[in-house]
């Protein structure tokens, strides 16, 4: 080969490699797809993302969480910048829980009178400051637009084929519609945002039979079926593609239980688990005189009690590539003021399998003048307030100040 062409041949290669390398560098800068196997292979990157950063931190990190926590308090409504979290802790929470009951009839307000345009700009507020969105719903019963509570049987009617499939079908789209509406970003204006990550966690406490979804009033098959037509209605008839997927079960004896109504690998992504109960063990007791028992061992029972469960959650979700939390909890108006740090994080802390836990998740302030009594963070003032900040401090527990980007590629 002659002199020249030697010369030309090696300068297109040194071209060809600078070009391979910007090309490589421009991916890995754009946030390249990340090596995570979600339900949905489509999922966005920052979807995709949260769940990476989220596996990722879970063995350093709870990360604290409250239900509504933007909407309301026991003391103020809907007032900008409102959070009885914050007012306590000097932090948002880092996870917000919405619930979209009464959306599936195109009510303009949820359950709980918060209304979705409101709800959609929290949401899109918590994501930009970092936080994590959850949302349940509690749905109205199908078959006669009664509430969730209504326990006429559903699940099967409303399967493909079935008498009232279409009306669940109806609520489904209506769903699509609001997590398509769920945008943020500097160019939204334009019409270049991207939709918000969302926890999604329908037919919460399957394992009870409070719900017309849950326990006697369906089969575990029907509710199967339920669940992964669900996900591959939203998935791949509405494209909607930021969703991960919570499957979370009320109280149970065994892995078994646990397991008994889970739809498969492919149709989950985090692995949750609703408990009101383990944490309240003994109160009742102790306050009639009826047991020799010192508060002290009445906290380590109770922990050791949420702890065990929180164990099989997390080697099941090991097991499978998936995430474990705590995904609904909490204790009605917070009667013992050290709750949280002598009872909940002492069971969060147990070993390497609790701390493994990705959040906790405490429900609802309700405002005072609408349901007194019923509210599971402290406000300012609350006897439990000082020992939230305690728990808040904690180098295990992160609230919203204390995140990394949850939203960039790890
Ligand atoms: C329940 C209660 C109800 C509320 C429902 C949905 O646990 O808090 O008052 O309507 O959740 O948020």
């Amino acid at each position: 080969m002659p002199l020249r062409s030697q010369v030309a041949e090696s300068r297109s290669g040194a071209v060809g490699s600078l070009a391979l390398a910007c090309i490589a560098l421009l991916l890995s800068a754009c946030g390249a797809a990340p090596d995570v196997d979600l339900v949905d292979p489509q999922a966005t990157d920052e979807t995709k993302a949260l769940f990476a950063n989220l596996q990722r931190i879970s063995d350093e990190a709870v990360l604290f969480g409250h239900q509504d926590d933007l909407a309301y308090g026991v003391e103020w409504w809907a007032e900008p910048g409102g959070s009885d979290v914050k007012a306590v802790a000097g932090s948002y929470p880092a996870v917000y829980g919405w619930d979209v009951g009464d959306l599936g009839h195109g009510a303009a307000v949820n359950l709980d009178s918060v209304r979705f345009d409101q709800m959609r700009d929290w949401i899109r507020g918590g994501y930009e400051r970092g936080g994590v969105i959850t949302i349940s719903w509690h749905m109205d019963n199908p078959v006669n637009d009664s509430s969730s509570w209504n326990t006429t049987r559903a699940v099967a009617k409303i399967l493909p084929d079935s008498s009232h499939h279409d009306a669940y079908v109806e609520k489904l789209d209506r769903f699509a519609e609001f997590a398509h509406s769920l945008d943020a970003g500097f160019w939204r204006w334009l019409g270049f945002g991207h939709p918000v990550p969302v926890i999604f966690r329908p037919f919460h406490e399957m394992t009870g039979s409070w719900f017309w979804w849950g326990g006697d009033n369906t089969t575990p098959d029907a509710f199967k079926r339920l669940w992964r037509f669900t996900v591959e209605y939203l998935r791949d008839e509405k494209d909607v593609h930021n969703l991960l997927y919570a499957y979370s079960p009320d109280v149970f004896a065994d892995r078994e239980e646990y397991l008994k109504y889970y739809p498969g690998d492919d149709y989950v992504d985090i692995l949750g688990y609703d408990d009101y109960h383990s944490l309240t063990f003994g109160y009742e007791a102790l306050a009639a005189d009826t047991v020799d028992m010192s508060p002290q061992t009445a906290d380590s029972i109770a922990a050791a009690a949420l702890a065990e469960p929180l164990r099989t959650v997390a080697r099941e979700a090991d097991a499978r590539g998936k995430i474990p939390a705590f995904t609904e909890t909490g204790f009605e108006g917070i009667p013992d003021s050290t709750w949280w740090t002598d009872r909940l994080l002492r069971a969060l802390k147990t070993d390497s399998l609790t701390r493994q836990t990705a959040y906790v998740l405490v429900w609802r302030n309700a405002n005072r003048e609408r349901y007194p009594g019923h509210h599971f963070a402290p406000y300012p003032g609350h006897a439990s307030a000082d020992n939230f900040v305690r728990f808040r401090e904690d180098s295990l527990v992160r609230f919203e100040d204390d995140l990394p980007d949850l939203y960039d590629m790890p």
